[in-house]
């Protein structure tokens, strides 16, 4: 049997594995058991890459649509033909409407620097990543405070003594490596504290679970400052050489008792009081957690900017045991990798259809854009037309709130082109579908993994390819050069791609044979507390009064606004993960669709009696945007004001046999709408009405 070092690509979080493979075929994934933190761990979507690989339902040869959109009427082409045909479509957009009419949305993956370029090269702003979706708030509330992005910070829970998640479900909407620390750091006494109006499997492993009123952890969040600002429990000398603002925090944050707060979340004043406390007694490595999907309300970017200032008052940002700056190859002393991105491209002036950089919405961070604002720019084609769609590995109908809506825009392109493993629903709505082979049978660009210590990692084709499928850096290369912009792409080969990007470093691929990756420093890297964290604020400080806010006309502390409560009769839908799943891409693999093979609607026992509804009954739900139907599963372990349902179910696509039609679609209900500061949709906004079905 044959060991292959790669990269688990089931999900975003990319642990590095280890493929067993013989005659060509997969044997078994476990995860790398030379990676610190993972020891040959592996999480049960990681296991089921077998499954998907010799799926029957994947996506095999490039398809050009005959039918109408959405009709599934297709017909099978090979790549010359569908390649010619996308890339003489885009050239005719292109010519009509300009560079900026063509759109590319993906998930941020390890070729994004390909795509970057390729967007650069037509002349489009237009480039999108899932990011606002998924935490574009967190993003922008990073850079208010600190200048970095929350994509260059870590938790480093392995040290942490007491960690505070606010609905962050860490045991089921799962990274292996944070899992197992902490797993770790409970079995060595750190204390954990889960806030979620749900009872979580998470909250099963706290020492103190809090049920929170939903929406109003930013109430909470007030009251604990105010608690550890009156009492003097915060760092005081590390407050006063890196905080700027707490003068203006004390007296914003004074009318915001524990006893007010009470009121708001439904949590006692004392265990408010108890809670700062006990955590400023573990300072400063305690962790205020400051989430992962950070797409819930319309407040979503004061809320995570609370949780930050949390954690600057416990002075544990760049602490062990605290959050901490990712340190990359130049912190180790290294060449960073070639991108294809710093190259000399032309450079595009255009403003973006989204608004970002604009006063309409300054501030989310453009090097990914607000992918839920794509509909409305399609739509009202304003500020211009959009006309043609390229998306890889992206399911906006699914993964962008108002599936209608969205659907309704894809329907108004000239061009809707996707790259995909599987039929995704957006794939089913294209005009071209074009399939890239899976992470088992492709390599990929090298990963420059930044942390305390970081490394890069490779991806290695484990098989050959099954169907006829392509990589997607071939496939965006084939699309450049039939585009004249082929010299952007300068490689032929995988081989060329990676000799491109170690260029200069010292490192060659041979050097990722005996485990995988290549370490980048052997110790973990922190600056000095006292005076070496390198902010890239102006002033050089935590902004707790954020220049980036105020010149652009937003307050630092806008004055407590709850989000609105759900009227009588109505409930707030709520949703998250299960660790059986990804998002909306795995229901149909063979392992996994057994484990969980559908969602259920979690509803309080009292509300679920005054509805008459029944454990395990089907419910219809109903939104102002669209209803569905879901079997119910009454407990007393839900707020009584939320239902909650798993994201990632009711899918549409009849070839993706498995889990056709099972269980409902949260993103059929909720509604598009954004908070304007962060550029988060919140997901959560929306209220249903749940009626029985007899
Ligand atoms: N309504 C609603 N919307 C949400 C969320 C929610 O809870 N509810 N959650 C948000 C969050 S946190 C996130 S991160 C995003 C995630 O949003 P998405 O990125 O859309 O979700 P995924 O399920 O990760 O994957 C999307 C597509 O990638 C494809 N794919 C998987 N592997 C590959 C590959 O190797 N190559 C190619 N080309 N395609 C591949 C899958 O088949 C799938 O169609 O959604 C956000 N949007
Ligand atoms: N297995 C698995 N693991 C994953 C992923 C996956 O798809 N599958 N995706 C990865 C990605 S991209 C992301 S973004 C993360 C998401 O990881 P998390 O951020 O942990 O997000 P969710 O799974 O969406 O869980 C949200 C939790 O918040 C709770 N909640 C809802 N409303 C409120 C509220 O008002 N206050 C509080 N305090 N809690 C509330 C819900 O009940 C739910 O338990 O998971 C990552 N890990
Ligand atoms: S968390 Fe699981 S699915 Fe995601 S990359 Fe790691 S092993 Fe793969
Ligand atoms: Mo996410």
């Amino acid at each position: 049997m044959e060991t292959v070092y790669s990269i688990c690509f089931m999900c975003t979080v990319r642990c590095p594995i280890k493929v067993m493979v013989e005659n060509d075929d997969v044997k078994l994934i476990e995860g790398n058991p030379h990676v610190a933190g993972i020891e040959g761990s592996i999480c049960p979507k990681g296991a089921a890459g077998v499954s998907l690989l010799n799926d029957e339902e994947r996506l095999k040869r490039p398809l050009i649509r005959t039918g109408p959109r959405g009709s599934g009427q297709w017909r099978e082409a090979s790549w010359e033909e569908a390649l010619d045909y996308v890339a003489a479509k885009l050239a005719e957009v292109k010519e009509k409407y300009g560079g900026r009419s063509i759109a590319l949305a993906e998930r941020a993956h390890l070729n994004s620097h390909i795509s970057k370029t390729f967007m650069k090269a037509l002349g489009s702003p237009n480039y999108f990543t899932h990011d606002s979706c998924c935490k574009g708030s967190l993003n922008t509330a990073f850079r208010t405070l600190t200048g970095y992005t929350d994509g260059q910070v870590g938790v480093d829970l392995g040290k942490a003594r007491h960690v505070i998640l606010y609905g962050r479900n860490i045991f089921e909407s799962l990274e292996l490596k944070p899992v197992k620390q902490l797993m770790q750091a409970l079995d060595s006494g750190t204390k954990l504290t889960y806030i979620d109006p749900r009872v979580s499997v998470t909250a099963t492993k706290a020492h103190k679970y809090l049920m929170i009123r939903p929406g109003t952890d930013l109430a909470l969040n007030y009251a604990l400052m105010h608690v550890i600002l009156k009492e003097g429990l915060y760092d005081k000398e590390y407050v006063n050489r890196w905080v700027l603002g707490l003068k203006e925090l004390q007296q914003f944050v004074e009318p915001y008792t524990p006893e007010w707060a009470e009121k708001e979340t439904g949590i006692p004043a004392y265990e408010i009081v108890s809670l700062a406390r006990e955590a400023s007694e573990a300072k400063p490595a305690v962790v205020f957690h400051y989430g992962y999907r950070c797409s819930h309300y319309l407040n979503e970017i004061y809320f995570r900017r609370s949780i930050i200032m949390l954690n600057a008052l416990m002075g544990s940002i760049e602490a062990p045991g605290g959050l901490f700056f990712k340190k990359g190859a130049k912190d180790a002393g290294k060449k960073p990798l070639n991108k294809l991105t710093d190259q000399d491209l032309p450079e595009v002036t255009e403003e973006r259809c989204d608004g970002v950089g604009t006063p309409r919405l300054p501030l989310p961070d453009p090097a990914h854009g607000v992918v839920q604002m794509l509909p409305k720019a399609i739509l009202e084609e304003d500020p211009y037309p959009v006309k043609a769609l390229l998306v890889w590995r992206f399911n906006p109908l699914l993964s962008i709130p108002d599936y209608e809506y969205t659907r309704r825009a894809l329907e108004k392109l000239d061009l809707v082109v996707t790259i995909d493993i599987q039929f995704s629903e957006t794939a089913w709505y294209s005009d071209v579908v074009l399939p890239e082979s899976i992470y088992l049978e492709r390599g990929d660009s090298i990963q420059e993994a930044n942390g305390l210590k970081p490394a890069l990692y490779l991806r290695r084709p484990a098989v050959s390819p099954r169907y006829d499928t392509r990589p997607g850096w071939e496939i965006m290369k084939s699309l450049a050069d039939r585009l004249g912009i082929g010299q952007y792409f300068p490689y032929q080969t995988l081989e060329d791609l990676w000799v491109y990007q170690l260029q200069g470093t010292g490192i060659s691929i041979s050097d990722f044979d005996a485990k995988g990756f290549v370490s980048l420093s052997d110790e973990a890297i922190y600056w000095d507390r006292k005076d070496g964290i390198k902010l890239k604020t102006p002033s050089g400080k935590i902004e707790f009064v954020s220049s980036l806010l105020e010149k652009n006309g937003f307050p630092s502390f806008p004055a407590y606004e709850p989000v609105p409560a759900p009227p009588e009769g109505y409930f707030r839908l709520m949703i998250g993960r299960t660790a059986a799943h990804t998002h909306v891409s795995t229901q149909n693999n063979p392992l996994l669709n057994e484990l969980v093979p559908e969602n259920v609607l979690w509803i309080n026992t009292l509300q679920a009696a005054k509805l008459g509804i029944k454990n395990g009954q089907m419910v219809e739900v109903i939104s102002s945007r669209g209803r569905d139907t879901i079997r119910a599963f009454v407990t007393d372990l839900i707020h009584p004001e939320a239902v909650f349902m798993l994201h990632g179910f009711g899918h549409k696509v009849p070839v993706q046999s498995r889990c056709y039609g099972k269980g409902a679609m949260d993103a059929l209900l909720q509604e598009n709408v954004t908070d304007m500061v962060g550029g988060s949709p919140a997901l959560q906004h929306v209220f249903v009405t749940v009626r029985p079905i007899n």
